[in-house]
């Protein structure tokens, strides 16, 4: 299986687990861009964001709610983002959604 994040959800690669669900699994991303940069993504491969159904981004958006309240970010205030695609810069072909916070983050290009 050549897929990093798959290999994280099989427990092969190791990573720092912050939550996990039935379907999602969250970890503290290598090279985090903020003081608390947490990716949220289904167990299931799902290359895209946009290919998750509404129950797969129901569970996504609910477990950032959840370690947004664990990391003590829900009152300043947080970024969920997904990149999608080359332009934006994705680089790991499993769907993620980044959570990053615990500082005011520079505004974002939208
Ligand atoms: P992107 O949206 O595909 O650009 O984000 C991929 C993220 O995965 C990026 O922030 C990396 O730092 C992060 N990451 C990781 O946490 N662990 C890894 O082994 C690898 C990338 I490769």
């Amino acid at each position: 299986m050549s897929c990093l994040f798959c290999r994280i959800v099989d427990g092969e690669i190791p990573a720092t687990i912050v939550h996990e669900t039935k379907t999602t699994l969250a970890f503290r991303d290598i090279h985090p861009k903020a003081p608390v940069h947490v990716l949220i993504i289904p167990r299931e491969h799902v290359p895209n964001a946009v290919d998750l159904d509404g129950a797969q981004l129901g569970d996504l958006f609910a477990a950032a709610k959840e370690i947004a309240e664990a990391e003590g970010v829900s009152a300043s205030g947080y970024r969920l983002l997904f990149n999608t695609g080359p332009d934006s810069g994705q680089e790991v072909f499993h769907a993620h959604l980044h959570l990053l916070g615990g500082q005011r983050l520079q505004p974002s290009a939208c």
